[in-house]
């Protein structure tokens, strides 16, 4: 095969510019060797032969209780927060998420448990669903790459489960894995990122009650664009550490790998806070689009310190020098 596999890269090689002209330069060689005649028209496929769910109404509901945690800021459009989505299992342009991913096997699904734990058991989402109450958390999200969305998510706290799984004294840190699907997952065919993706948070991170596992939007379970049956959201941290469709959670007593920090290790640390000082090494951090509202020529509106959060959150960082913890 000649394609690059992401063992062949070295991780510092790979900028987004570049993502962009090697996703081309793949789909090229793709097109050499006669793969075009299987993948493209695999792809357009799956575009096709399910329906995209691309407005309200057509997944099961899931309401949530109100919560005092969520902010007041306007809602982003539904059609935005299911056709605007970063999600590279299923392709890297915006708009592919929403095109590929109705494909994703949401069942039967169930997320493991392991490390440093006393409850190793796996839960099965049906079982996950009912571990609590779910509330309607409106939280304001931020993407690294300078557009944010108001979205009103479901789930309940991630406190919950980590309760539940009895970590033992020596876990300090969790790590999340996104599931693999070859056969329903077109972007792992690029070699974009390493696979399965992966997150992590510190404990203290994970017990607070602003983090949760998301489960639905709007009032409906989370369509897969949005990381179905479960994912997790962080509000105060850029959104790649809102990982989606958690198969597995690990206690660790060391920092977890993360996926844009392997990919990229000088550009994306593990805390990820949303900082409008610490500048990103080639944009700055300083101010968002806010998708659905903010038009392209509108000055910008300023970005928040922990987006927003610095009240709730500030104290997790007291002493840490974040330029250099970014
Ligand atoms: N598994 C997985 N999770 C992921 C991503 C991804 O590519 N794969 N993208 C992240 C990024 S960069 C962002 S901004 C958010 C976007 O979430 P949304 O599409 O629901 O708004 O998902 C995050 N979670
Ligand atoms: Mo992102």
């Amino acid at each position: 095969m000649l394609i690059k596999k992401p063992s062949d890269v070295l991780p510092s090689e790979i900028t987004p510019r570049e993502w962009y002209a090697r996703r081309r330069e793949f789909l090229r060689q793709a097109a050499a060797l006669g793969l075009a005649g299987t993948m493209l028209p695999a792809a357009r496929a799956l575009a096709q032969t399910a329906s995209p769910i691309i407005e309200p109404g057509k997944l099961a509901k899931l309401p949530g209780k109100p919560s005092p945690l969520s902010a007041a800021d306007k809602r982003t459009p539904y059609k935005d927060v299911v056709t605007y989505n970063n999600y590279y299992e299923f392709g890297t342009d915006k708009s592919q998420p929403a095109e590929n991913a109705h494909k994703l096997k949401t069942r039967p699904w169930s997320v493991a448990i392991d490390g440093e734990v006393k409850n190793k058991k796996p839960i099965d989402i049906e079982d996950l669903l009912k571990l609590a109450p779910m509330e309607e958390r409106v939280y304001r999200m931020r993407c690294v790459e300078g557009w944010s969305m108001v979205i009103p998510w479901v789930g309940f706290p991630l406190s919950e489960l980590i309760k539940r799984a009895e970590p033992t004294s020596k876990a300090k840190f969790i790590g999340f894995s996104t599931a693999t699907q070859p056969d329903t997952m077109i972007g792992l065919r690029l070699p974009v990122l390493e696979w399965p993706y992966v997150e992590g948070l510190r404990m203290d991170e994970a017990m607070h009650p602003l983090t949760i596992l998301g489960f639905g939007l709007y009032g409906e379970v989370l369509p897969s664009q949005n990381g179905a049956p479960v994912r997790l959201v962080v509000p105060w941290k850029y959104g790649f550490k809102s990982i989606k469709s958690i198969n597995r959670i690990t206690f660790l007593e060391q920092i977890p790998k993360t996926s844009w920090n392997i990919a990229a290790a000088q550009e994306y640390g593990f805390y990820s806070n949303v900082n409008p000082s610490v500048d990103h090494p080639r944009w700055s951090q300083a101010t968002e689009r806010r998708i659905g509202e903010d038009g392209f020529f509108q000055p910008k509106r300023k970005t928040l310190m922990f987006n927003g959060y610095a009240d709730q959150v500030a104290k997790l960082y007291t002493g840490m020098v974040l330029k250099k913890f970014y």
